[in-house]
């Protein structure tokens, strides 16, 4: 560990110890902390704010109110041929999806399309992990969930939809896959959230405060309802998502995830849906002739000097790779708090 001015760096390796230490110090089982930790890791190391290091905050609080259990096992249902589902049992949802993968994948590759429900979980996570662990295999991913009722449907006031994520990969020969993940709502709620830990001011398109107004304090969106992004578009897609991920998988929606939490404030508890499809059933003999009419059309996009989504991502994980990666001192110090 180095440090300059107000920041600290850490090695990779440092991030995923700490992250192991604070989560194990608030209970959780070996098997829980270490996926956690891990996805919490590939988060910082890809400069994805939101959802690295400050997430071990977000832990800590949810397992202090007493809602998650710390040590569940999760459990497998084969639903269908296509069909599989894992019941986290009020854990975390990391774990989960770890357990359920190698059967989902297996699914996908027999019949060209699969489907995993993760159910009863408290989710915390960015999805990009996850999509682009069934890209390395070789697969198209697709995951979504919805989380607390945080979000104004676009024409309303009042918060309906969670922040409700999207995240969709696709393989590409010899390179990183092309992936997408972001919240139906303008940003991420993490975002928000980091504004107002540092007093800084937010867009005035993200959120209304409590009485219906645009804002640019973060703390009175918090208070108050976040946008959608795109308008009507993403107000659809936010809907979608709490119909797939949460009618259709018979988990909860974001208002009643929202109403379950009971007001003390722990990560939202809900479901998550995983869909993969398998490009070599789906093309056969035409399978590389497929891939690299994919591969034609995203050279369209960067030739004329436009960038692929994750792109910065990608960048920066080669940059915490080779130099670290750099939290605030604030956040450090709130970290170290944890362990006490
Ligand atoms: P962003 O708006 O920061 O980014 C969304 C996507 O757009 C990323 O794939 C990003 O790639 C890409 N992108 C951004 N700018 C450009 C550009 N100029 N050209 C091309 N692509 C671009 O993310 P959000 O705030 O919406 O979401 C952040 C994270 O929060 C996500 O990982 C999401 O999973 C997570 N989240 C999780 C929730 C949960 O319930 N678990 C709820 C809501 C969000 P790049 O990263 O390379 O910039
Ligand atoms: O940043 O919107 C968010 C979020 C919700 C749950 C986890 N992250």
């Amino acid at each position: 560990m180095s440090t300059e001015s107000t920041d600290v760096v850490l090695t990779l390796d440092e991030v995923y110890a700490l992250s192991c230490r604070v989560l194990t110090r608030h209970g959780l089982s070996d098997a829980h902390a270490n996926a956690i930790a891990h996805v919490i890791t590939q988060c910082q190391r890809d400069e994805c704010h939101s959802h690295g290091v400050y997430r071990l905050l977000v832990c800590a609080r949810s397992l202090r109110v007493g809602k998650v259990n710390p040590r569940a096992e999760p459990t497998l249902r084969d639903v269908s041929a296509g069909i599989v589902a894992v019941d986290a049992h009020h854990g975390f949802s990391l774990l989960a999806f770890e357990t359920g993968l190698p059967v989902f994948l297996d699914k996908a590759r027999q019949q060209g399309i699969a489907a995993m429900a993760i159910n009863h979980c408290y989710h915390f996570s960015a999805l990009w992990p996850e999509v682009e662990a069934i890209a390395a295999q070789g697969l198209v991913g697709l995951a979504m969930n919805p989380s607390h009722s945080w979000v104004a449907p676009a024409g309303g006031k009042e918060p309906v939809f969670g922040t409700n994520p999207l995240a969709f990969a696709w393989p590409r020969p010899g390179g990183q896959p092309f992936v997408f993940d972001f919240a139906t709502s303008a940003i991420a709620r993490g975002d928000i959230e980091l504004h107002a830990r540092q007093d800084k001011a937010i867009p005035s398109h993200w959120a209304i405060d409590s009485a219906g107004r645009p804002t640019t304090d973060a703390k009175a969106a918090l208070q108050g309802a976040m946008q959608t992004f795109g308008g009507h578009k993403g107000s659809a897609l936010a809907a979608m998502i709490e119909l797939l991920a949460g009618a259709l998988i018979g988990d909860l929606t974001s208002m009643e995830s929202q109403a379950y939490d009971e007001g003390v404030g722990a990560t939202p508890y809900h479901g998550e849906l995983l869909i993969a499809l398998d490009p070599k059933v789906f093309l056969g003999d035409d399978y590389e002739a497929g891939l690299a009419r994919a591969e034609t059309l995203l050279g369209a996009v960067v030739a004329q000097g436009a960038r692929l989504p994750s792109q910065r991502r990608f960048d920066a994980r080669a940059r915490s790779l080779r130099d670290g990666v750099r939290i605030s001192r604030a956040l450090y110090d709130d970290v170290l708090a944890l362990l006490e």
